[in-house]
């Protein structure tokens, strides 16, 4: 069925279609937010919660040691709390975009475990209670793991082993103890190690009593993402509600890129056979979606940038044209963004 091609802000609201069972948002920066700008526009008509693409990671928040730089977040906050939506904090613990500082002791030796525990809770402290009440969900750690299982080998386990990470939940918890606490990570659905490592380390957590709130499921996907697989390692990773009834799963930064990681092809033009094979991606997601929120799983799922114009899989793992979203350039949807619509809202489109 042919759908009208018209700009984000004049197509119906997808957040709208998808109130009471999925809470739809994306990653955004604060200049999106003028009042007059088209993406606020698409912001406020498509998407209820969102998340800072880059300016509330550490080193943005904390360049140097005490010396907090909170103007964006206070933006993004009086935006959210204005306008009705909800909030998503990213990032609280990462090894990238984090200033050097946090891992630097005296004379150029390394910052002792103990120095590194009290800067990451002083950073946690300050920056979680400074929005309580109006953060909803904080990534309090991101992407700690390797992809072929274990614990990533970053300067935080380096320095601290694994006890920063029960450290930081806790840290997190007492600054807002209504906060939704999450561990993030990537390939969670391609890597059966990382899905096994997750389950086991977020398992660990809650029988330590650790104030695990759910895990992110960063889900960077392509059109050569196997489902199966997915569906499979997302199962695993539900499977944890069984003695944690309270733990959720968020989808926190979707996209679907149409190169593999590994393509060196040239701009890929938008021809007929993508956009069939990136609609029945779309499709077959948001059914699976649909499934994990019905039965309470799932309840956010938020979209890793606002249009294909502005999405990071331009630039990266190379720089190539990209056409990773359901809000084309030009802010037009796509026919997938209609699809998605008929199945995300209603169960009954989803027979
Ligand atoms: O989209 C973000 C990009 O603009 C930054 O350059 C990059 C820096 O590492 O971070 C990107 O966002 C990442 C997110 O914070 C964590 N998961 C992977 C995202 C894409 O790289």
């Amino acid at each position: 069925m042919n759908q009208p091609d018209v700009f984000a802000w004049d197509a119906p609201s997808l957040a709208e279609a998808c109130r009471g069972r999925l809470r739809i948002g994306a990653a955004v920066n604060t200049w999106d937010l003028d009042e007059a700008s088209p993406a606020c526009a698409a912001i406020r008509r498509q998407f209820d919660i969102l998340t800072l693409e880059n300016e509330s990671k550490p080193v943005n928040v904390q360049p140097e040691e005490g010396r907090f730089v909170f103007d964006k977040l206070d933006r993004f906050t009086d935006f959210g709390q204005k306008n009705g939506i909800t909030l998503r904090g990213h990032t609280l613990v990462w090894h990238s975009q984090v200033p050097g500082w946090l891992f630097e002791g005296e004379d150029g030796a390394p910052a002792s475990k103990e120095q590194l525990l009290s800067r990451m809770q002083a950073h946690i402290g300050t920056v979680v209670s400074r929005y309580r009440g109006k953060i909803a969900t904080w990534d309090v750690l991101n992407e700690v793991l390797r992809d072929e299982g274990g614990l990533r080998e970053s300067k935080w386990y380096k320095i601290a082993g694994r006890d920063y990470i029960p450290a930081a939940f806790q840290a997190a918890h007492e600054a807002d103890p209504d906060a939704r606490l999450l561990i993030n990570d990537y390939n969670l659905e391609s890597s059966e190690a990382k899905a096994d490592t997750m389950a086991a380390l977020v398992e660990e957590l809650l029988r330590a009593g650790t104030p695990v709130g759910g895990i992110g499921l960063q889900m960077h996907l392509s059109l050569y993402t196997d489902l199966e697989l997915l569906k499979k390692n997302v199962r695993k990773l539900a499977a944890l509600r069984a003695f944690a009834p309270d733990l959720r799963l968020e989808v926190t930064e979707l996209d679907v890129s149409c190169y593999r990681f590994d393509d060196t092809a040239e701009d890929l033009l938008w021809t007929d056979a993508l956009e069939t094979a990136f609609r029945e991606k779309y499709a077959a997601l948001f059914r699976f979606y649909g499934e994990l929120a019905d039965e309470g799983t799932l309840d956010t799922v938020v979209f890793w940038g606002l249009s294909d114009a502005v999405s990071w899989l331009n630039g990266f793992p190379r720089r190539h044209k990209n056409y990773p979203l359901l809000i084309g350039r030009g802010w037009r949807v796509k026919p997938a963004f209609y699809d998605v619509l008929a199945l995300a809202g209603n169960k009954e489109a989803q027979s």
